[in-house]
C-alpha cells in the first residue's frame, strides 16, 4: 500500500460514502475503498468516533468522519481540480444544493428504502450480502430480517410517516423530472465539470437505484439521470463552468420547487425547534403538515449557510436569485 494511501470505510448502500468515494476518485486521492463488513466491525469501531460511515482513515491513523467536513478538509490538501464554480453566486448555490441533497433528498431515499415490502426486502437482502459477503443463505436471510426489524421503525427519524408520505414521494418525483430536464445536453449540474452539489445529489440518487420502486422510476423515464450517475461514479471534467444565464432556465425550477418550497422551510422550522429545545416539530409544506423529530445536524447546516451568505460581499445578484426562487427568507431570517 502506498505510504500516503487513505482508507474509506463505506458501503454501496451508504449515499454519503458513495459521495466521498466519488470525490476521492475525482481528486485522484490515493485510497482504498474498504466495505464495512461484519467481520471488519472491530477494526471499524477501533477508529470510529461516530457509529457512521463514511470513515476515512489517514496514513497516520487520523480519522475523518462526516462527508461535508471530510470534503472541506481534503479540499485544503487537494485543491485541484477545483470543486466549486468560480462565480461566488454559483459556488453558493452548489453548497445549498449539497445541503438539500444531504438533509432533504436523503428522506425520499430512505423512505423508499424501507416503506414498501418489495423495496425493504430487496435492500435488506443486498445489505446483508454486503455485510456478509461470504455468508451462507440462511445467515444472510436472518441478517436481512434483523435489518428490516431495525430499520423500518427508523423511518420516523427522517420524518417518513403516513402523514408525510405524499410530500416525500412527490418531492422525489418532482426532483427527478426537473433534474432530468436540467441534465439534458449537460454533463454536470453546473456545466462540464462536477461541483460539490453533484457529489451530494448523485450519492442519494445512486442509492435510489438499489430500490425497485425508485429504480423503475429512474431507469424507465430518466436516462439522462442514469448517465449522470454513471459519470459521477468516476467523474472527469470535460469542460468548463456555465454561467447562471444558461443554467437558470432549468436550475431555477429545482431551487424553487424543491429547495425554496420544501427544504428551506422545513430546515428553518427544524432549526427553530432545536433552539427551543423541542423534540418534535411540525411545519406546513405546500399546505400539508409535516411532523418529525428535530434534527440537530440539519440546524447546524442551515446556520452555516446563513453565516456564509451574511459574510458575502456584493451578494446582490445571489440575493436576487434566492428571492426569485423563494430561498432568501430562511437564509437571512434573524428572528431566532
Ligand atoms: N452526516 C453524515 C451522515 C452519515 C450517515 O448517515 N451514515 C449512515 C449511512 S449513509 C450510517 O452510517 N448509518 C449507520 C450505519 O450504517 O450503521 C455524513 O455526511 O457523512
Amino acid at each position: 500500500m502506498p505510504e500516503t494511501q487513505y482508507i474509506i470505510y463505506g458501503s454501496e448502500y451508504s449515499p454519503f460514502s458513495v459521495k466521498v468515494r466519488s470525490y476521492f476518485r475525482y481528486k485522484k486521492i490515493p485510497h482504498e475503498w474498504r466495505p464495512r463488513t461484519l467481520d471488519r466491525q472491530a477494526e471499524f469501531q477501533k477508529y470510529a468516533k461516530l457509529p457512521l460511515i463514511p470513515l476515512v482513515l489517514g496514513p497516520g491513523e487520523e480519522v475523518f468522519q462526516d462527508s461535508t467536513p471530510i470534503i472541506e478538509k481534503f479540499e485544503r490538501k487537494f485543491p485541484e481540480p477545483v470543486l466549486q464554480p468560480s462565480s461566488p453566486e454559483l459556488s453558493y448555490l452548489s453548497t445549498l444544493l449539497e445541503d438539500y441533497a444531504d438533509e432533504w433528498v436523503n428522506k425520499p431515499m430512505f423512505h423508499y428504502r424501507w416503506w414498501r415490502p418489495e423495496d425493504s426486502h430487496a435492500v435488506s437482502d443486498g445489505l446483508a450480502r454486503a455485510l456478509m459477503p461470504n455468508g451462507d443463505k440462511a445467515s444472510m436471510d436472518k441478517l436481512a430480517a434483523q435489518l428490516r426489524t431495525r430499520m423500518v421503525p427508523r423511518l420516523r427519524f427522517v420524518g417518513s410517516s403516513e402523514q408525510t408520505k405524499d410530500i416525500i414521494e412527490t418531492s422525489l418525483a418532482n426532483l427527478l423530472k426537473l433534474l432530468c430536464a436540467h441534465l439534458r445536453g449537460r454533463a454536470f449540474l453546473f456545466g462540464g465539470r462536477p461541483a460539490l452539489a453533484d457529489f451530494g445529489l448523485s450519492g442519494q440518487i445512486y442509492c435510489c437505484l438499489q430500490q425497485p420502486t425508485t429504480e423503475k422510476m429512474i431507469r424507465g423515464q430518466y436516462p439522462e439521470i442514469t448517465d449522470w450517475i454513471d459519470r459521477m461514479l468516476d467523474p472527469q471534467a470535460i469542460g468548463g463552468w456555465e454561467e447562471w444565464a444558461t443554467l437558470a432556465p432549468t436550475l431555477e425550477p429545482i431551487l424553487k420547487t424543491e429547495v425554496g418550497a420544501l427544504y428551506l422551510p422545513w430546515s428553518e422550522a427544524n432549526a427553530k425547534a432545536v433552539l427551543a429545545g423541542a423534540e418534535e416539530f411540525s411545519v406546513e409544506l405546500g399546505g400539508q403538515p409535516f411532523t418529525q423529530q428535530t434534527a440537530k445536524y440539519s440546524a447546524k447546516a442551515l446556520q452555516t449557510l446563513k453565516t456564509r451568505l451574511g459574510r458575502m460581499e456584493n451578494r446582490g445578484v445571489l440575493e436576487e436569485i434566492l428571492l426569485k426562487t423563494g430561498c432568501l427568507q430562511p437564509l437571512v431570517s434573524q428572528t431566532w
